[in-house]
């Protein structure tokens, strides 16, 4: 009967593995993504947020200025890919400088290279012939309807251009969740975040296309905070990977300390918006019309949202209020420990 009890065991145990992917992927096809990044330290992050979690199928990485010059981001992004062994998927340039307005980085924050502090591998794969605007447009148009989400965690030129070119896109993508803005924050002025600051022409038309958008602004990242606690949990995984983050942190905590009042813990913004797509309920959000002030003389940049009154049943925007931080890390560092050790 030996026999017999360890089939009951194993049939358990299957049936037990089914539930668990049941639960854990809620649908059990992944949800796509195409990344629209300018690496940058807390995109790093995100990419492989994006690489190690189940829930999440990486169609593309594409890059566009921001942080750095865009030479700069994507050879950054290159080299992430190769840290955390992402292949098989397109990477490709876009926009190198913004829609109007001359191009504002962020050495103060990502240093010169755009991800100062961790040792970065040669990058070993190519990048896509394609223009990264193309690249999306192509994606999006070759999937079904509704399948594609929009994850842009940098200025928004890369999307406002695609949109222009082809506007067909905007029925056709399932939703835009973006890092940037905030609806009472600013970081590189008193109300405007540096990813709309940096572009707010491709802001204003991203904002203002009819698709689903979430806005995943400081409100929310600046909750995301690398605590010693995390770091900690981060350094027992020990692979490569994994000390590349802590490596990012280090740095980047050290530029937030240094150049922004009031953080002991630097803020991880960009995978907020990728954990969202993973499972929304690992933060609130709510309903509100956002608009982007283009001519401010203190303003241009600011992402205003109209709390006065109810929102109409058109409104198309959110903005994501508060995050479960035991949830997002949890999400950080499984997909760390999912990705495992790599070469590099
Ligand atoms: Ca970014």
């Amino acid at each position: 009967m030996v026999s017999g009890g360890i089939f009951i065991d194993a049939e358990l145990f299957f049936v037990g593995i089914f539930t668990l992917g049941t639960i854990k992927g809620m649908n059990m096809s992944p949800k796509k993504i195409i990344l629209d990044c300018d690496p940058g330290h807390d995109d790093a992050i995100a990419m492989l947020l994006a690489h190690g979690n189940p829930d999440i199928e990486l169609l593309a990485v594409t890059t566009v200025v921001g942080n750095q010059t865009l030479d700069k981001v994507t050879h950054n992004a290159l080299s992430i890919a190769r840290i955390a062994n992402i292949r098989n998927i397109p990477f490709a340039a876009g926009c190198y400088r913004p829609l109007v307005r001359e191009i504002k980085t962020a050495p103060d924050i990502h240093g010169e290279t755009g991800l100062d502090g961790p040792i970065l591998p040669e990058p070993e794969i190519k990048l896509d012939a394609r223009h990264a605007v193309d690249l999306i447009i192509d994606i999006i148009m070759e999937h079904p309807p509704k399948s594609v989400t929009l994850v842009p965690t940098a200025g928004l030129t890369n999307i406002a251009l695609a949109v222009r070119k082809a506007p067909q896109i905007v029925e056709r993508v399932k939703e835009i969740v973006l890092m940037g803005g905030g609806y009472h924050e600013g970081n590189r002025s008193a109300v405007a975040e540096f990813n709309i600051l940096i572009d707010p022409e491709a802001a204003h038309i991203v904002f203002n296309e009819k698709w689903p958008l979430t806005m995943v602004g400081l409100d929310l990242t600046h909750q995301a905070l690398a605590t010693p606690e995390v770091t900690e949990e981060i350094a027992q995984i020990n692979t490569r990977p994994a000390q590349f983050v802590l490596d990012l942190l280090q740095f980047y905590g050290k530029s937030y300390r240094m150049t922004q009042r009031g953080f002991d813990y630097p803020p991880v913004h960009d995978p907020c918006a990728v954990a969202y797509v993973i499972d929304p309920s690992v933060m609130t959000t709510q309903k509100v019309p956002v608009n982007i002030e283009m001519s401010g003389t203190l303003t241009t940049g600011m992402t205003v949202a109209d709390f006065r009154f109810p929102p109409s049943e058109d409104c198309h925007t959110q903005v994501a209020v508060k995050l479960d931080q035991a949830k997002f890390w949890r999400m950080v560092i499984d997909a760390l420990k999912n990705i495992g050790e790599t070469d590099h």
